[in-house]
């Protein structure tokens, strides 16, 4: 019985998970990010997916949506939800460079 209720507890995580899919992908090639700016709503996600041949840091140091991956190995992805509106300074710790918009609407 204990089993059961532990399997059950799995699938409805399973599914509160893909509500909160990503509506956005922002790749990064190149030591760049795939996109100078995007514009997403309230609470929607992105995955930050490093299809790039080295690692990348990507974080943000903007009031109400800090967040720091650490460092994201060639081939991972990381989704990440934006929960205040505004501007969102995205950059890359490791490339100074590589620096994006996150527009976040209300
Ligand atoms: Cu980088």
């Amino acid at each position: 019985m204990r089993t059961i209720a532990l399997f059950t507890c799995v699938i409805v995580a399973g599914f509160s998970v893909g509500a909160y899919a990503a509506t956005e992908i922002v790749h990064q090639q190149g030591r760049a990010f795939s996109a100078e700016s995007i514009t997403i709503k309230k609470g929607a996600a992105v995955t930050f997916l490093n299809d790039d041949t080295v690692p990348h840091n990507i974080m943000s140091a903007s009031k109400g949506n800090e967040f720091n991956l650490g460092s994201q190995a060639p081939g991972t992805s990381t989704d990440v939800s934006f929960k205040e509106p505004g501007d969102v300074q995205v950059i890359c710790a490791i490339h100074p460079r590589m620096k994006m918009m996150v527009k976040v609407t209300d």
